[in-house]
């Protein structure tokens, strides 16, 4: 065989067995994804400043889903970063965070102790750490197409990570997220409306965020209220993570793959759902046309009613029903 492109088969803690792209180089590989704009993953060996050491291997066969192999936290951020790119590029045609067919890089094993991930604009990467103890790996599919995302709100919207921008900022990550882990269909991991459920930050197994009912994390809003400006921009995200499953699936109690969710109103009216895909394709319109800096909740109403209006007719049912969901949180 050749240097160049080659798929390869990895083992993560999370996904299981996956195809991963990577690259063929004299007689080993790289994991180097060169199908999609040369994605490279690299081990920060528990360091903290420069772009790591990129994963290689005599064979193409990486990880074994156990955390103490260092490769298996490449592979779930690897496939992950893949996913986000094959999602964004066959649901809008966007080529890459960017839309500039250039690809993001992504860092593991980031510092020690480490329970967080982070999207940077200015290395164009995503750094994952290894969580308490340097155990569970933030390296979920929903959490790469979180941080993933907010690589794409950058280059689009540009919505300022504070106040109520901050908000629907936090929120774009979490559907964005959400589309790509139903979008993956992995058999180890079939989509939800939960966030961050496979990473255990809170030890108790229960997931970091909930998108049908926000507010059972203790501390996210299931409605608009004139502080959601003055909370942490991952609490006052609920009201638009609210919006998004309520538009996706409507009201009252729900089972999905499994998952049964129960997602009030303010009012107490019923909504209606108008499916998954249309509401990401509303949400994505929203926001790579009509949103701004400085967007706000009453903006977001009219920017997702813009879109709807493009994709469906204003004289749609689709439109009617994003109106009527803003007014199930609260946001009028
Ligand atoms: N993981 C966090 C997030 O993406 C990092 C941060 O606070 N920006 O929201
Ligand atoms: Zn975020």
């Amino acid at each position: 065989s050749f240097d160049g492109i080659e798929t390869g088969t990895g083992t993560g803690q999370y996904n299981g067995k996956v195809t991963i792209g990577t690259t063929r180089s004299g007689s080993g590989y790289q994991m180097v994804d060169s199908t999609r704009g040369g994605h490279r993953t690299s081990d920060m060996k528990q360091g903290t400043s420069g772009s790591g050491t990129l994963f290689t291997n005599s064979s193409d066969i990486w990880g074994n889903g156990s955390q103490s192999n260092r490769q298996t936290a490449g592979v779930d951020a690897h496939y992950g970063a893949q996913e986000t790119w094959d999602f964004y590029q066959k649901t809008f045609g966007r080529n890459g965070i960017r839309n500039d067919g250039v690809a993001s890089s992504s860092r593991v094993h980031y510092g020690s102790n480490y329970v967080n991930a982070f999207w940077d604009d200015s290395c164009f990467c995503m750094t994952y750490g290894d969580g308490q103890g340097n155990a569970h790996p933030l390296t979920a599919l929903d959490v790469a197409g979180h941080e993933m995302t907010h690589g794409v709100t950058s280059a689009t919207a540009g919505l300022e990570y504070s106040g109520e921008s901050g908000g629907l900022n936090e929120a774009t990550s979490d559907i964005m997220g959400t589309g790509v882990e139903f979008f993956a269909h992995n058999p180890n991991n079939p989509g939800n409306y939960l966030i961050g459920e496979q990473i255990d930050i809170n030890g108790n197994g229960t997931p970091l965020r909930y998108m049908d009912q926000p507010s059972k994390d203790g501390s996210s809003l299931d409605y608009w209220s004139p502080d959601a400006g003055s909370v942490d921009v991952h609490y006052s995200s609920g009201i638009a993570n609210h919006f998004f499953y309520l538009l996706s699936e409507g009201s009252g109690t729900k089972t999905v793959n499994g998952v049964t969710y129960n997602s009030p109103t303010y009012d107490g009216s019923s909504v209606p759902g108008i499916g998954r895909d249309k509401a990401l394709a509303v949400w994505y319109k929203a926001l790579t046309t009509y949103m701004t800096s400085t967007t706000d909740y009453a903006a977001a109403r009219q920017a997702t009613l813009q879109a709807a209006a493009d994709l469906y007719g204003s004289g749609s049912t689709e439109y009617q029903a994003v109106g009527s969901t803003w007014t199930a949180v609260n946001v009028n």
